[in-house]
């Protein structure tokens, strides 16, 4: 990773006379967006003190557009994905010592005159989180295909599983967090798009406060270019798998351990129940030893993939605090 342009002065200064107002950072991923990047980030520029572009390997003009508009600009010499994007965003908040960092995409489907509106929230104390969800009027989904909106909401409800602080919005990239968030939400893993859905889980752990608001989201036309990088399909079934994985790191001797101890006990059900066979009726039936020999793998496999899992997650809380 490297930093293009490095700031040279103290970019509080840039405030308005009083230093007691927040430090608002907006941070963009963006990958090839040269055709919309330079309205997103003079739009951000109107409600932030600086604007930070996140040119993840773009063989465009994106970055140096970017930075001809006064944005720090952190390049990464290669693609490596919208999660990686957010990683370096929330470091480079963080050096910058932002008291807000806003996300928002880059591709021109946000708003950025609605930065304020998910900025209040936290200067007002009433959110370290804020959410910009499509679903929270009919502005937001008004232009949003039909089929899109039904993938969003599946995902949606996948994420947040059984739990009570369920969001509206699960995939939406227009968020803002405090300066409490960001030091602890910017150890994520995921590179790629299940970012958000990492950072939702993180924000649960975590415990801090959660608020959603309702944004706007252009759609085909009324952008004027591709408003997406990936197929729907593709794009919805890597985010099920990823928060498959999730899931499971999160509770491994839960969600293989049980089952895998329950494989181990069918294995013996049947092994029981083919010696019972050979000994009162001298045959082995294939089947049942199969089945038998069956079970008793998948359990093993399962029990010993739990307990390494279980290690893994454990060791890297450690190293972590
Ligand atoms: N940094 C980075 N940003 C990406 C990448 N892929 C997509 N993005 C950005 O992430 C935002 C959302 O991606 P997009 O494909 O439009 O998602 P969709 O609108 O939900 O289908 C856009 O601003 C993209 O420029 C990537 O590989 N790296
Ligand atoms: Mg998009």
């Amino acid at each position: 990773m490297v930093l293009t342009n490095a700031p040279n002065s103290d970019f509080r200064d840039i405030r308005d006379a009083d230093l007691q107002t927040p430090l608002i950072i907006v941070g963009i991923p963006a990958f090839n967006e040269e055709k919309t990047i330079a309205r997103v980030v003079l739009g951000a520029q109107k409600h932030a003190h600086i604007v930070i572009v996140c040119d993840d390997g773009s063989s465009d003009l994106t970055g140096e557009i970017a930075l001809r508009l006064g944005a720090v600009v952190v390049r990464h010499e290669r693609n490596l994905g919208y999660g990686a994007a957010l990683q370096s965003l929330f470091k480079r908040a963080k050096e910058l010592n932002a008291d807000v960092l806003v996300t928002l995409d880059s591709d021109g489907q946000h708003d950025p005159a609605q930065i304020p509106i998910l900025v209040k929230p936290i200067e007002n104390g009433i959110a370290e989180v804020v959410l910009g969800s499509r679903f929270k009027d009919k502005n937001g989904t008004a232009e949003m295909p039909a089929y899109r909106q039904l993938g969003v909401k599946v995902i949606t409800k996948l994420s947040n599983g059984s739990g009570k602080n369920g969001v509206s919005d699960a995939q939406s990239g227009f968020r803002a967090y405090s300066k409490l968030a960001i030091e602890q939400l910017g150890a994520i893993s995921e590179n790629g798009m299940s970012a958000s859905i990492e950072l939702l889980r993180a924000i649960n752990k975590s415990g801090l406060s959660v608020c959603e608001v309702p944004i706007s989201c252009k759609y085909g036309d009324s952008v004027g270019v591709e408003t997406s990088t990936k197929h729907p399909v593709r794009h919805g079934v890597g985010l099920i798998m990823s928060l498959v994985r999730l899931v499971v790191e999160d509770r491994p001797l839960v969600l293989l351990g049980i089952p895998g101890i329950t494989a181990l006990a069918m294995g013996v059900w049947f092994g029981v129940w083919m010696m019972n066979l050979y000994v009162t009726e001298s045959r082995i039936v294939t089947n049942v030893a199969l089945a038998s020999i069956g079970f008793l793998l998948l359990g093993c496999f399962m029990v010993s993939t739990a307990i390494t899992l279980y290690a893994i997650t454990r060791l890297s809380a450690k190293l972590k605090r």
